[in-house]
């Protein structure tokens, strides 16, 4: 039987777009936490702070969430993570596989189906309620005494525009803390580093062992108000990079959210 679907205009279709959409904005223009960037890293932090009743907003630049965690590498959507973060994979009700360790005499490398894993990263944390703001882009930070207190913002559309032409000014949204989870770019940290504020080491070669437990153990306050995740911490202390293996960046998003819930709670 053919549907008939409920009889709607155009301009309530438009309403309701405008109203909720702005609605919601209004009540994430003041907020606990915003991250900056919602790949695997921001993704993860913003479930783990929504489950545990924080209030949160995700800006991510693109209309699209999942970052780099939408293909495993090189073009090839096959994602590996190492031991022990396939506990996340399990926990996100992600199918994965070992890897061939017979063949390759390899043991802890897991490979999942990156199209698969990113779903449900992006609905898992959607599901805990974590806002979205999508093809919005970090313009700058907002700085009172010292400490990161939320983020300058404009529609991606228009920061990608030359001034000349799109002369419009950004607005600030503001939050208790801020996290950058805007991956190799650490487009946040940068925004302190243009003003002297810090300085960043830049993101060092490729060594995979040693890169992911540092980047874990680096996830922290970088400078007062600004907490960084997943490669962004590489690009701040100057860590190794790991290339395409995701562990340490669902286990860094974890660390970013549990050093935020010990900051809200002092
Ligand atoms: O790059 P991305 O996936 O960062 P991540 O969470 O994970 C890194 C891995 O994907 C991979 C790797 C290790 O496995 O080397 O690269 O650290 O996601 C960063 C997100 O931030 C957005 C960007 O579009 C992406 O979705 N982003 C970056 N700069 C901005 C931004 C900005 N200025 N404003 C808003 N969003």
């Amino acid at each position: 039987m053919t549907p008939k679907f409920a009889p709607v205009s155009e301009s309530q279709i438009t309403r309701a777009i405008v109203g909720e959409f702005a609605k919601e904005f209004e009540s994430y223009v003041e907020t606990d936490v915003i991250i900056v960037g919602g790949g695997p890293s921001g993704l993860i932090a913003g479930k783990e702070l929504a489950s545990a009743g924080v209030e949160v907003l995700i800006i991510e630049r693109n209309n699209y969430l999942g970052g780099g965690f939408w293909l495993g590498g090189f073009l090839m959507n096959k994602l590996t993570v190492r031991s022990p973060a396939e506990t996340i994979l399990e926990e996100l009700g992600v199918p994965y596989k070992e890897y061939n360790k017979d063949k390759d005499k390899v043991a802890g490398l897991y490979v999942a189906d990156s199209s698969h894993a990113c779903s449900k990263l992006i609905a898992a944390t959607c599901d805990a309620g974590a806002k979205i703001l999508n093809m919005v882009a970090l313009d700058d930070v907002v700085l009172h005494n010292e400490k990161v207190s939320g983020v300058v913002v404009n529609w991606s559309a228009v920061s990608a525009l030359p001034k000349e032409i799109a002369c419009v000014d950004p607005v600030s949204l503001e939050s208790k803390l801020v996290i950058d989870a805007t991956g190799h770019d650490a487009s946040v940290v940068k925004k302190l580093e243009e003003r002297g504020l810090l300085k960043t080491k830049g993101q060092g070669a490729m060594w995979v062992e040693r890169s992911e437990n540092l980047v874990v153990e680096h996830t922290s306050e970088f400078y007062p108000g600004l907490i960084v995740t997943g490669m962004a911490v590489s690009a701040a202390y100057g860590l190794p990079r790991m290339g395409p293996t995701f562990g340490a960046m669902l286990m860094s998003g974890k660390r970013a959210a549990e050093v935020v819930i010990e900051k809200l709670r002092v």
